[in-house]
């Protein structure tokens, strides 16, 4: 078993675009300038947004944060976004999900400029990423990829397994990891909350990857000896033995997983720093106009 290392993979990539910048600015061009909107004081929301403004700073980007209280109504969050659309100096942007209940988050990702969706949520990025054409990709599928890259790991005619069919993490990591690419190219099966006997299907994976968002859910006994196992779960578990109060924990029974896989994604430190430097990648192109 070979543990994947998000943490220190995503290391490598920020230095990478730290360089980038470095060669910007000696061309007298523009530094990327990432825009973070928090609406609200949800704790993890708080933590995330904290890690995006951190990873910008670590790479020499330039980051807002725009904070509003969770009582602003819609209108004037649509407001602000179209304030970000018009400002130039903002070559990307996100909306740090969820938002308030009172606010239709729909309603919000539909007026975001597709050219400054960093997020890659905007339908029209989705569309765009269906049909191959190159745009921004959701930060946490690409951030999959990337590790499934960099770790040297067959995909080509692989059966993969994808637990989880939300518009953020499930279902555009199906449509890449179905695409014809060098790091794609697999038979893809999408396993949801209705589908009956999930074991039966997460038996044949040979690359099982958790969204679903139920902390342990994988077990040993739906694994194929063997396979990759990528963990996109993260939960805040009560703990007595941190400073915090609580210890990060995956959907996957790591403990007990681990020992059958040729690879896994461990939590915390596996997908979620890729998350990040994917968000900082999109960043860079918005910057550089590719999209
Ligand atoms: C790590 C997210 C659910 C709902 C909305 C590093 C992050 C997490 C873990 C992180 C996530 C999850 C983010 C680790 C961003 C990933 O070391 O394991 C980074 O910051 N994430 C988000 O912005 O919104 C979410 C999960």
């Amino acid at each position: 078993m070979e543990l994947i290392d998000g943490k220190k993979i995503s290391a490598q990539i920020k230095q990478e675009l730290a360089d980038e910048v470095v060669r910007l600015k000696a061309e007298g061009k523009k530094v990327p300038h990432l825009v973070a909107v928090l609406v609200g004081n949800d704790a993890a929301s708080e933590t995330y947004v904290a890690s995006k403004v951190k990873a910008c700073r670590e790479v020499g980007f330039k980051s807002t944060e725009l904070r509003y209280s969770a009582d602003m109504t819609e209108e004037q969050l649509l407001e602000v976004v179209e304030k970000l659309n018009a400002d130039t100096d903002v070559d990307g942007y996100i909306v740090q999900l969820p938002l308030p209940k009172h606010i239709s988050e729909q309603k919000i990702l539909l007026a975001i400029d597709p050219d400054k969706d960093v997020d890659g949520f905007h339908p029209c990025n989705v569309g765009k990423m269906v049909t191959g054409l190159p745009i921004y990709l959701p930060a946490t599928p690409a951030g999959i990829v990337e590790l499934l890259k960099r770790y040297h790991i067959p995909t080509q005619g692989k059966h993969c397994v994808v637990i989880g069919r939300s518009n953020i993490v499930g279902t555009p990591m199906s449509v890449l990891m179905s695409r014809k690419a060098e790091y794609a190219d697999c038979t893809v099966t999408i396993c949801h909350s209705r589908t009956p006997d999930i074991k039966e299907y997460t038996l044949q994976a040979d690359i099982l990857i958790v969204a679903l968002g139920k902390p342990h859910f994988v077990t040993a006994d739906m694994v194929k000896e063997g396979a990759v196992v990528v963990d996109v779960g993260i939960h805040r578990i009560a703990s007595d033995k941190t400073k915090s109060g609580f210890r990060l924990a995956g959907d996957v029974d790591f403990e007990n997983v681990a020992p059958k896989c040729s690879y896994i994604t461990p939590v915390p430190g596996g997908v979620g720093p890729m998350t990040i430097v994917s968000l900082l990648q999109n960043t860079l192109k918005a910057c550089k106009g590719l999209v």
